[in-house]
């Protein structure tokens, strides 16, 4: 696990709207993921559909215990609140394999640029605190058969703009190439600009995305399933105040919600962040 202090994380996060955990995640995790893949894929897919279902959403609710590591993961829910303040919420956890394609058919190109869910075009180069956040794992070394990931640095905070829809998969001349390593996961703002890329490797290409938001808004993966819920009650035993928000149950939402703001937030936040881990018990 990379050295870096929170502070460092949280200058470099706000500069160019991603960070970097090295090493999150070791070989044998990843190696479970993996290998439980296919049956999640056979139970994700409809018996009439066509074909398989690759992207497998609500992956938590099919097998808790061995993704809960995936969602729950200490560092980076630490960072996560000093972002976005002890409001975190899992919106969804999409779990996929990328098959490979033809190499002739993906040179040059890119996936497709975006910004994610509830992110905006920024309007101006202030900093603004995300709603949400891209927790993004890949289970192999992204190197270029495998695709790397793209992004614009610095555009959560500049309105760079897509031209047209050709544009939409071609590289970025202000682009940067991201050959992270297999259990690295890159944590982005929700506006930041990037793109995957077409894996050309003949094999799988392994990734997982956490997408966190703030508590209160909607989500896409269902809390509400009978897994889901095994995990709230355990965390209510330990009164696990992190860990049952994550799932939409918040009983301090409201004066957390509505706390005047007589005080800088990060301030407010290291108050209630403090709250949480003396109310919990061992
Ligand atoms: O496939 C990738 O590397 C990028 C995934 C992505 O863009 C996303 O999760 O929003």
């Amino acid at each position: 696990m990379s050295v870096k202090n929170l502070e460092q994380r949280l200058s470099e996060f706000r500069e160019r709207g991603y960070t970097i955990f090295e090493g999150a995640y070791d070989a044998g995790q990843m190696q479970a993921w993996k290998d439980c893949y296919e049956d999640m894929v056979r139970r994700n897919t409809p018996r009439d559909a066509p074909e398989p279902r690759l992207r497998v959403t609500s992956a938590l609710e099919q097998e808790p215990w061995l993704m809960l590591p995936a969602v729950n993961n200490q560092a980076i829910l630490d960072f996560a609140e000093r972002v976005m303040g002890p409001f975190i919420q899992l919106d969804n956890l999409t779990f996929m394999a990328f098959p490979s394609e033809p190499r002739e058919q993906a040179e040059g190109t890119v996936s497709f640029w975006h910004r994610d869910r509830w992110g905006w075009m920024p309007d101006g180069p202030q900093y603004i605190r995300p709603t949400a956040c891209n927790a993004i794992c890949y289970l192999q070394d992204l190197t270029d058969e495998y695709g790397p990931l793209r992004v614009v640095e610095g555009s959560h905070r500049r309105a760079v703009t897509i031209e047209s829809e050709a544009h939409r998969t071609l590289p970025h001349p202000d682009e940067t190439v991201l050959r992270v390593k297999a259990g690295d996961v890159v944590f982005t703002h929700c506006s930041l600009l990037h793109s995957g890329t077409p894996n050309t490797s003949g094999k799988p290409r392994y990734f997982f995305s956490t997408y966190y938001n703030r508590v209160g808004l909607p989500t896409r993966d269902n809390h509400k399933g009978p897994s889901v819920q095994r995990i709230v009650e355990m965390a209510r035993a330990r009164n696990d105040r992190r860990l049952m928000r994550l799932f939409g149950v918040d009983d301090a939402i409201e004066p957390r919600a509505n706390a005047l703001f007589l005080r800088p937030d990060e301030e407010m936040w290291d108050k209630w962040i403090a709250e949480d881990r003396a109310a919990l018990s061992q």
